[in-house]
């Protein structure tokens, strides 16, 4: 089962409209972690799940989402609120008790996935102003795979391709 994670446009809009067209129908959830600096009630949102990040106004967003659906169990949260820009430790504390496969967040506009106290952190990127040792592909996205033994993290670009080298599997 198949998810998108996405994060950070600022504005850019239209990308966000054009990876919701690409992916619609073909995952099972999309989620989307903060700063869009749109409405809560844009369309999109009809399509991504959102949570608030430190750039946008509307109060409608949610700081953070539990879900969970037969295949996922996900923590979602910008990562301002945690101060994950410092580091993960604040929002390891938070996910500690909570009993989650797979803990998201954005803010940093710096991709990551890693396996951490036997959770996997997922950061996306920034699909519009990527940051760090990636910030030459010029903004990524990343699709979750989940197996019963094994998840798997593709990332991919704007133009929706899959980057080679980053592709992770880890198992559960
Ligand atoms: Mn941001």
């Amino acid at each position: 089962m198949d998810y998108l994670i996405i994060s950070d446009t600022h504005g850019d809009r239209q990308i966000l409209v054009d990876i919701v067209n690409h992916y619609q129908g073909h995952v099972k959830s999309m989620f989307y972690n903060g700063d869009s600096e749109l409405k809560r009630s844009d369309e999109l949102f009809d399509t991504l799940l959102p949570v608030i990040g430190n750039m946008d106004t509307d109060p409608m967003f949610p700081d953070d989402r539990d879900y969970q659906d037969k295949y996922l169990k996900l923590y979602q949260t910008h990562g301002h609120l945690v101060h994950t820009e410092l580091s993960l430790n604040h929002l390891r504390e938070v996910v500690a008790p909570k009993d989650v496969d797979v803990v998201t967040s954005g803010h940093t506009h710096m991709l990551g996935a890693e396996m951490i106290d036997g959770k996997l952190f997922v950061n996306p990127g920034s699909i519009s102003l990527p940051k760090g040792t990636y910030a030459y592909l010029k903004g990524t996205y990343a699709l979750l795979s989940v197996e019963p033994e094994q998840f798997h993290v593709q990332f991919y670009t704007r133009d929706m391709q899959p980057v080679p080298e980053l592709v992770f599997e880890f198992n559960r």
